[in-house]
């Protein structure tokens, strides 16, 4: 661990060591909640620095990749005990740092935890196929190489779980890592990196270079020596990556923004529902790719559903992540805050009916950080624009529909893809959700957040690359399959 760890000052990890960037430029990160508490500062560095964890890692992937999977899941299973032991330092740190509540945060490590080991495990499992070859005296097998050096750019919203279900794939298959966290939320990021060093992993086979996304993702998805990118994050910048890995044949893999909507038929459980709706919604303060944003209830049982859901939501405690009794933090940052306010106001001017919620939280423990109150719309029109654009906040757009079919309809009518909900005891309404849900993720009964990390994951029609990550599936994207014919 490095000395300036104490001073709450981040360096980049550079070719297995501690560096500030040359600029001499650093961005202090505040906490959300109480903004005279400060977390720690981070690099903001140039391409210099990013041009010299490229060529680390490239240099380094050399040797790594002949290493056995057996010998390369020691690593990662080692990473995971440390990160094990560290878990209550890095979980409250992300919580000041971000913002979402302590349980949440700790919830979030111990999955880091055991992404780690799950790809730790990969290293022993087959990597390709024997096909029968037409020649009978033939062996024709696949079998995966790594990409090479792969750049890792992730958001602020999982701090830990996004940067391991990239960087945990990427290294068991043989892969060097660059990671690009995003500013918001890179001190925590620096932690789990510590993990990463004091697991002792070769030098240059992971490093960390932060700074902000237009310089450093920007001169990370232009290397020429960076074969992939898997980043995750807004629409705007990662079809900006995805433009650019094309421009030069790098790989890419996008996952993106969400709009997801929860059904609730008037057969549903609406207790069930309710508590599904508000978790979907409001844990996180809504800052989830899979964040519940649209409830669209059948007629029958709409007044029901509302009045339960006001009256729950109304029990909500809200303050600091890291205080025992808080259910809901604050916005992860000011511009997160003046972007959910900017949707409210709009909710209103195009003639939602606001039924909770709607303001910034002052007074007391309140004006020191960025809090909003959990905020419902009603008499939302499906082209509105809260029914429409991602607002990744605390706010529900209760959509009113006569007919299950009218519900899938407007569920669908979105440009993403990425998850889904429908609350029913109807088998054949399960049956139908499940098959014409443009959606990555299809959940009955539960809410539209929630990942499971041995599956699949990833979104449709906007919401991705059409890529998946984590589970099996990340195969895909860190390998490339050699098919091999041998006479
Ligand atoms: P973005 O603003 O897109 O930032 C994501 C990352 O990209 C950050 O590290 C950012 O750096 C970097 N970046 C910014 N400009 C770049 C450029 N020109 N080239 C390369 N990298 C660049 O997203 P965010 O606000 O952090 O995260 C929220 C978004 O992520 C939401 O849309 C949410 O839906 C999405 N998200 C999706 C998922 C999945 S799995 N689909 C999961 C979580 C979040 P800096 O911010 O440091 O400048």
């Amino acid at each position: 661990m490095t000395v300036e760890t104490k001073n709450k000052t981040y360096l980049n990890f550079v070719n297995g060591e501690w560096v500030a960037s040359v600029s001499g430029e650093v961005k202090t990160n505040l906490n959300p909640a109480n903004t005279d508490d400060v977390v720690g500062a981070i690099q903001m560095s140039t391409k210099e620095e990013l041009n010299d964890a490229v060529k680390a890692a490239k240099q380094a992937q050399k040797a790594w990749r002949k290493l056995s999977g057996n010998e390369r899941g020691a690593y990662l299973f080692k990473a995971a005990d440390i990160l094990e032991n560290r878990l209550d330092e890095i979980a409250e740190c992300m919580t000041r740092e971000m913002g979402k509540t302590l349980p949440e945060a700790k919830g979030e490590t111990a999955r880091g935890v055991a992404i780690l080991r799950y790809y730790a495990g990969e290293g022993l499992r087959s990597e390709g196929d024997v096909i029968p070859s037409t020649d009978p005296s033939a062996l024709m097998f696949t079998k995966r190489a790594p990409l090479g050096v792969v750049g890792v750019i992730t958001p602020w919203n999982f701090p830990v779980a996004i940067p391991l279900w990239k960087m945990a794939p990427a290294l068991i298959y043989g892969n060097a890592v660059v990671i690009k966290p995003a500013q918001e939320a890179a001190v925590t990021c620096a932690k789990v990196v510590e993990c990463l060093e004091e697991a002792g992993f070769p030098k240059g086979v992971v490093n960390l270079v932060t700074g902000s996304g237009s310089v450093i993702g920007q001169a990370l998805t232009d290397h020429p020596d960076v074969a992939g990118i898997t980043f995750t994050g807004s629409n705007t910048v990662g079809k900006g990556i995805g433009q650019g890995c094309l421009a030069r044949g790098a790989k890419y893999q996008l996952e993106m923004g969400g709009k997801n909507p929860v059904i609730v038929a008037k057969d549903a459980d609406l207790n069930l529902a309710v508590e599904a709706t508000i978790s979907g919604a409001f844990r996180s303060t809504g800052q989830k790719c899979t964040a519940t944003s649209r409830v669209i209830v059948e007629a029958d049982v709409y007044e029901k559903f509302k009045e339960k859901l006001l009256s729950k939501t109304a029990e909500l405690i809200i303050g600091d992540g890291l205080s025992e009794n808080v259910w809901m933090g604050p916005c992860a940052s000011e511009n997160q805050l003046k972007t959910v306010l900017h949707y409210i106001e709009k909710g209103k001017e195009e003639g939602a009916a606001l039924i909770a919620g709607g303001n910034r939280l002052k007074g007391e423990v309140f004006d020191k950080g960025y809090f909003v109150e959990p905020t419902i719309f009603e008499n939302v029109s499906p082209d509105m624009t809260i029914a429409q654009e991602e607002i990744f906040g605390p706010v529900i757009a209760l959509i009113q529909v006569n007919h299950l079919e009218d519900a899938i309809k407007v569920a669908n009518d979105v440009e993403f893809g990425l998850s889904a909900s429908i609350f029913t005891t109807n088998i054949q309404q399960m049956l139908s959700f499940v098959d014409e849900m443009e959606a990555g993720l299809v959940r009955v009964n539960s809410e539209s957040a929630g990942v499971e990390l041995q599956a699949p994951f990833g979104g449709m029609k906007q919401s991705s690359s059409h890529s998946r990550e984590q589970g099996q599936a990340a195969k895909e994207f860190f390998t490339s399959i050699k098919t091999v014919f041998v006479k």
